[in-house]
């Protein structure tokens, strides 16, 4: 057996930050891929009992350990693997100050609105579908100020505030009905930079359920 679990799936760009971290730092991981599409086990009394109350993914499990949110499965892994860490209290600080407006105004918005036009059983109302990008195209663009800045969100070198952030935007351009790179050219260039670290994968290629509906992979 692999060192680390995920629980996850193909679509979660919530659980692609743990999981490109696992990648990142070089860990020895394996996927659990369960049908949240489907029979949605997440919402069952035994998931919420024994895998994460919350009934989220992604969660980690390490040993003994379950964990879950990414924020706190990122700072574990950057932790344990001395990667992508924050250095002195400033920049723990700021890595904590983005990854919380990424969760709730970034790919808090994201994540919904992709749902909402690919994967729920109704389409998005249109007011519930305007109201997101307009909230998602505001929150892009403070994002993509910060990165003409300086390379990465914390400056010089990425930490895990950039593996955070990634979680939704390599997804393709279809599945939004818009480009985030071609749209916000600053975080365009910062997902080169990402893409070009090594260990780095799309989402697709590392959590199974490509193409939607199976349990495949993106060769
Ligand atoms: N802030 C959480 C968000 C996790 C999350 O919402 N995951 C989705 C899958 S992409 C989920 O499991 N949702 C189940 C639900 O909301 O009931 C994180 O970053 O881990």
């Amino acid at each position: 057996m692999s060192e680390y679990q995920l629980y996850c799936f193909a679509q979660s760009g919530n659980a692609y930050r743990a999981a490109l971290m696992l990648q990142l730092i070089g860990a020895d991981w394996e996927p659990i891929w369960y049908d949240f599409f489907g029979k949605a086990p997440q919402r069952t009394p035994e998931f919420r009992d024994s895998i994460n109350e919350m009934g989220e993914a992604p969660v980690l499990v390490h040993g003994k350990k379950k964990l879950s949110q990414s924020g706190v499965i990122l700072t574990y892994l950057a932790r344990h693997s001395g990667k992508f860490l924050p250095q002195g209290e400033d920049e723990e600080l700021e890595a904590l100050r983005w990854i919380i407006f990424d969760n709730q105004k970034v790919n808090g918005f994201l994540g919904p609105f992709r749902f909402l036009k690919n994967f729920a059983p109704k389409p998005g109302d249109p007011a519930v579908m305007a109201f997101l990008k307009g909230r998602i195209d505001g929150s892009l663009a403070i994002v993509n100020k910060r990165l003409e800045k300086a390379p990465f969100l914390l400056g010089n070198r990425p930490t895990i505030a950039d593996v955070s952030m990634t979680a939704y935007f390599y997804y393709p351009p279809e599945e939004f009905g818009f480009d985030i790179a071609k749209e916000h050219p600053a975080i365009g260039a910062w997902l080169d930079r990402m893409k070009a670290l090594p260990g780095w994968k799309h989402p697709y290629q590392i959590m199974p359920g490509y193409p939607f509906g199976t349990q495949g992979l993106m060769s």
